[in-house]
C-alpha cells in the first residue's frame, strides 16, 4: 500500500492516466491524494472529474480555486470566463452527482504516513497555508469554509469569493471578507508580505518581486514542525522546486505544456508524465 500525492490535473485526463500506470496505481491498496484545480484549462476536465469520483474512495482530494469557480458557476453565481474549458461537466447528465460530491471536499487534508524518514504528518492545501497560521487556525479556518460551502449560505459565498480585497484579517469588517479572504489564502495565494498581507496580483519570479513581498513559504510557517511536511499544488511556475526543506510544491505545469508530477509519500520518490500531444 502507498499514498501518491499528484499536482494539479486541469483537466489533464490523458497524463493523467498514464502516471497512474507509470505507478501501477491500484485503487484496491493504494490511496491518492490530490492537492486541488482537477479541472478547467484543459482538455478534458469531465474525463478527470468523472474518473476521480469513480475511484473517490481511495481518494483525498482538496478544493482549489478552479474547482470552486465550477461550483460557482453551476450555481449560477458567476458567468462561465473565455478561458474556461468545463462546459463539458456542465452538460453532463451526472452534473448533479459530480457537484454534490465536489461540494463536499474539504480545503485541507491531514494524515500520518510512515515513511523511511519515520512518521510524518503531512499536511495538503491547495495554494499554501499562511505562515501565521498555527494548525488549529488552519482547521478552524478550512473546516469554516466547508460548513458555509455546503450550507444554505453557499450561493451566496460563490458569488462573494471572488475579489482580491481585503488582504489581511484585520482589514474584514464582516464574516463574508473574513471568507473571502481564507478562501484566497487557501486556494489563490502565491507572494504574502511578512505581515499577513496577501498580494494577488504579482505572479512573476521571486528575484524580482516587490520590496518585502514573498512567497508564503519563504516566510517559516508556524505550522511546521519536526514532523509535518506541508504538500501544495497551485503554482506551476515554481516546477516542483520551493527550496524550503519538508515542503513540496506539486503543480509541475501539465496543462501548460510541461509534466503532471506524482511524489510518492512513502519515500519522496518522484513520477511524472510529460504533456501528451
Ligand atoms: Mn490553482
Amino acid at each position: 500500500m502507498s499514498n501518491y500525492v499528484i499536482g494539479d490535473l486541469q483537466g489533464c485526463y490523458e497524463e493523467f492516466k498514464e502516471l497512474l500506470n507509470k505507478i501501477s496505481f491500484d485503487p484496491e491498496k493504494d490511496r491518492l491524494w490530490l492537492c486541488g484545480d482537477l479541472i478547467n484549462r484543459g482538455p478534458d476536465s469531465l474525463g478527470c472529474l468523472s474518473f476521480l469520483y469513480s475511484i473517490k474512495e481511495s481518494c483525498h482530494i482538496v478544493l482549489g480555486n478552479h474547482d470552486l469557480h465550477l461550483l460557482a458557476v453551476a450555481h449560477g453565481s458567476r458567468d462561465l470566463g473565455k478561458t474556461d474549458t468545463f462546459s463539458d461537466i456542465l452538460e453532463s447528465p451526472d452534473l448533479d452527482i459530480l457537484l454534490d460530491w465536489v461540494k463536499e471536499l474539504p480545503f485541507h487534508y491531514i494524515k500520518e504516513v510512515k515513511t523511511d524518514q519515520g512518521n510524518i504528518e503531512f499536511i495538503m492545501t491547495h495554494a499554501g497555508i499562511p505562515p501565521m497560521w498555527s494548525k488549529a487556525d488552519l482547521i478552524k479556518n478550512s473546516n469554516e469554509l466547508s460548513q458555509v460551502l455546503k450550507g444554505e449560505e453557499s450561493r451566496r459565498f460563490l458569488k462573494n469569493m471572488y475579489g482580491n480585497k481585503p488582504n489581511l484579517l484585520t482589514d474584514c469588517r464582516n464574516k463574508e471578507e473574513r471568507l473571502r479572504l481564507n478562501v484566497n489564502y487557501l486556494t489563490r495565494m502565491r507572494y504574502i508580505y511578512p505581515n499577513g498581507a496577501l498580494d494577488l496580483k504579482y505572479k512573476g519570479v521571486v528575484k524580482e518581486a516587490p520590496k518585502n513581498l514573498m512567497p508564503w513559504f519563504n516566510l517559516n510557517p508556524k505550522i511546521i514542525d519536526r514532523n509535518t511536511h506541508l504538500l501544495f499544488g497551485h503554482w506551476a511556475a515554481l516546477n516542483g522546486m520551493t527550496g524550503v526543506p519538508k515542503i513540496t510544491a506539486l503543480d509541475t505545469g501539465c496543462v501548460w505544456g510541461n509534466k503532471l508530477t506524482a511524489m510518492r509519500l512513502e519515500d519522496y520518490r518522484i513520477f511524472s508524465c510529460d504533456k501528451l500531444n
